[in-house]
């Protein structure tokens, strides 16, 4: 049986905004004098706005009172909204365009689900706003990856089995969210290495040669 619908991560996989949320979360963490490396940053992969600053306050000196944390999110935010004024069209990932081509000639479905309220933003900037059959962002959901919710939500906007679906994700939360959820799921970028995916890719391109090899790119009697 062919996957019935492709569901594609957006920071980090669709374009390289996690570089523009590692920036901002940088400079936060210097305001406060904490400790943020790459390597931190690749913890708040997929992860909510605020579940990230609980984890860049880990090594914060200081207490933080709820106010003063809603104050860092909300600058923070600021801080990323700014830098995300620097993507155009030309900062999609390499293929995308292709991939979307090829996929709906096969009448393969498409969404985005993404942790990210500021999803539908960044989908404009980079011209990709009207190219998904479905997008779920963080301001449709209660519960952020690693909880398959995005991703359920997404499948059930279009119409599709989760079992019929691949996730395409660059985070470790987004893998376990997708397994979760029964989803098969390939891995891209940071979370190739975490071993806990179904598949691998090196490029995007790459899940149209999974799919093939797979068996479950088109119908058998096509
Ligand atoms: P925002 P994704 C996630 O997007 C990011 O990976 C994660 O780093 C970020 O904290 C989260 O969105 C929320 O983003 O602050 O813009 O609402 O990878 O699920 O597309
Ligand atoms: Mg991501």
């Amino acid at each position: 049986m062919r996957f019935q619908a492709v569901l594609f991560d957006l920071d980090g996989v669709l374009c390289s905004t996690d570089q523009y949320h590692y920036q901002a979360w940088k400079q936060i963490a210097d305001s406060i004098n904490t400790e943020f490396t790459e390597r931190d940053n690749d913890r708040l992969r997929g992860i909510s706005r605020m579940e990230s600053l609980e984890i860049l306050l880990e090594k914060c000196p200081y207490t933080l009172e709820p106010r003063e944390k809603e104050q860092l999110a909300e600058e923070k935010n600021r801080i990323y909204r700014k830098l995300l004024y620097g993507l155009t069209t030309q900062s999609a990932a390499d293929g995308v365009l292709e991939l979307l081509k090829e996929l709906k000639s096969k009448n393969i479905m498409t969404a985005v689900a993404s942790s990210s309220k500021n999803a539908p933003f960044i989908l404009e900037r980079i011209g990709l706003r009207d190219a998904f059959d479905v997008v779920v962002d963080g301001t449709m959901i209660v519960k952020s990856k690693p909880d398959p919710e995005v991703f359920l939500t997404a499948a059930r906007k279009l119409g599709a089995d989760p079992g019929e679906c691949l996730v395409i994700e660059d985070a470790v939360a987004g893998i376990e969210a997708a397994r979760a959820g029964g989803f098969f799921c390939a891995a891209i970028g940071e979370a190739a290495s975490c071993g806990k995916a179904d598949y691998v890719l090196e490029s995007l391109w790459d899940a149209i040669i999974l799919m093939k090899q797979e068996g479950r790119y088109e119908n058998e009697e096509l």
